[in-house]
């Protein structure tokens, strides 16, 4: 490697600095994170590294050298292998037993230590480091840093004596990953703001509206959803739990206009006739232009799901746009749905439900990664790559006394982005069901686009 400016840029690969929003210690958000350790896992480097500290000044007036632990440690380390310099080494804590040393190694009241420290932020913790290697009668006078965060650190301590030698300075390695392309104008701005001591103003991450989801989300019922969102102005899905045929199909005509997709529980229907019930429900839905939504919660293994998907009384396969399936099965369990999109189920909205953190985080590494599945029901945030769809809202009630609880659906667009809201009572069970609909439709369309 034959520029320090190479050198670093090697050291950058390694991780060792960050660029985004990060909340420190102190509860400052910095646009920037730093953590030299991973410098220690690559040996060339590591060497290369001590190889340049040493570099920075003259080595005959030390007789040890010594690292603040514990980044800085194997740098030492490194250090004094290449000039055989003698290491000691400086605990955290004095030992609670025996000697109650701090230092550690060969060493002799008088001689000169050189300290080496990965990060200089403001010089605080080198402050309180330095005196307890001084009560040992050892002489510290020069201080190797391979990073300066241009806090004030340096300044500091050159005013209470000690000579600061920094390799790197924060500034310096702005202007290097500036120069590859690495960081933009707003970062560098953001970090310079960041380094006079302003705050930083952070762009707020916003939503993405359907248009931009248009151009991620590749299933063709997933395209299909959004047009109709974006044509019909509405995020709006009803949950017909009706239990007739003609309730259905009434439900359907009144809400019909003010909807993406009509949501069923078809094996609630007392009197389901493939023809009486699915024809007429297919030309309304052609009518209206919205989808058919089968909640059925596959959660099976494949082989019995490939058979309650397209045998038996309702044959989903000949008439769903998209079905819900859990993922409880695994992967492969989702396979059978060839012709249909797949909404995920991933959290549930009812009190006790067993779908926590990890289990969500689990059913969305499969929603994720299987091409038959383009959603998930969740009341928690998910992926971008996937549509959220969010039941449980009600803008009358809290619960229901059967476990079920609700949201608004401002809470679900402002908290959870969501990108379609499901209501069932709150619509069919209203006094006026089309009235309702398009009340629901407004207060989700307006709840979307204040959360755009
Ligand atoms: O977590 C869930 C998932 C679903 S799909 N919670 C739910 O309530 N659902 C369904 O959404 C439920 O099966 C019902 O069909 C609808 C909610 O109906 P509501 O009357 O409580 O609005």
């Amino acid at each position: 490697m034959e520029t320090k400016k190479e050198f670093f840029l090697e050291c950058y690969k390694l991780g060792i600095i960050k660029f985004g929003r990060f909340t420190l210690k102190s509860g400052i958000e910095s646009p920037f994170y730093v953590d030299l350790r991973p410098l220690a896992s690559d040996p060339k480097i590591l060497k290369l590294l001590a190889n340049y500290l040493l570099d920075m000044l003259p080595l005959d007036n030390f007789d040890l050298i010594c690292g603040v632990p514990y980044a800085a440690l194997p740098m030492a380390t490194a250090m004094s292998l290449e000039s055989y310099l003698p290491l000691i080494i400086k605990r955290k804590e004095a030992k609670e037993y025996g000697t109650k040393k701090i230092l550690e190694g060969i060493y002799t009241p008088g001689q000169n230590c050189l300290l080496v420290e990965d990060v200089v932020t403001s010089g605080t913790s080198l402050l309180e480091t330095i005196p307890e290697i001084e009560n040992e009668g050892i002489i510290v006078s020069d201080i190797v840093v391979v990073l300066d965060r241009q806090q004030g650190g340096k300044e500091l301590l050159e005013s209470k004596g000690f000579r600061v030698h920094t390799l790197f300075t924060i500034s310096d390695v702005c202007t290097m990953l500036k120069d590859e392309g690495h960081l933009t104008d707003d970062e560098v701005g953001r970090i310079n703001d960041f380094l006079a001591g302003n705050v930083v103003k952070f762009e707020e991450e916003k939503r993405l509206s359907y248009e931009q989801k248009l151009e991620i989300c590749d299933h063709s019922v997933a395209q299909k959803l959004l047009e109709i969102a974006i044509e019909k102005k509405s995020n709006l899905i009803v949950s017909a739990d009706v239990t007739s045929t003609q309730e259905l199909l009434t439900l359907a005509e009144k809400v019909g206009p003010h909807i993406v997709a009509l949501k069923t529980h078809m094996d609630i229907i007392l009197d389901f006739d493939s023809d009486a019930t699915i024809l007429p429900l297919k030309d309304l839905a052609t009518k209206y232009n919205f989808l058919l939504m089968e909640d059925r919660k596959f959660a099976d293994i494949g082989n019995t799901q490939e058979l309650q998907f397209s045998y038996g009384l309702y044959k989903i396969s000949n008439w769903a746009d998209l079905v819900t399936a859990q993922v409880i099965a695994g992967y492969e369990s989702l396979d059978c749905f060839r012709n249909v999109g797949v909404v995920a189920i991933l959290g549930m909205s009812s009190k006790g439900t067993l779908t926590n953190t990890n289990y969500r985080e689990e059913a969305t590494k499969i929603a994720l990664s299987h091409p038959n599945v383009f959603g998930g029901v969740s009341q928690n945030k998910i992926p971008n790559e996937l549509l959220l769809f969010t039941p449980g809202i009600n803008v009358a009630e809290a619960g229901d006394g059967k476990g079920q609880q609700y949201n608004t659906p401002e809470h679900a667009f402002n908290e959870l982005e969501t990108d379609f809201i499901i209501v069932g009572r709150g619509i069919y069970k209203s006094f006026d069901a089309e009235k309702s609909a398009l009340s629901y439709k407004i207060a989700g369309w307006n709840a979307y686009e204040g959360s755009l």
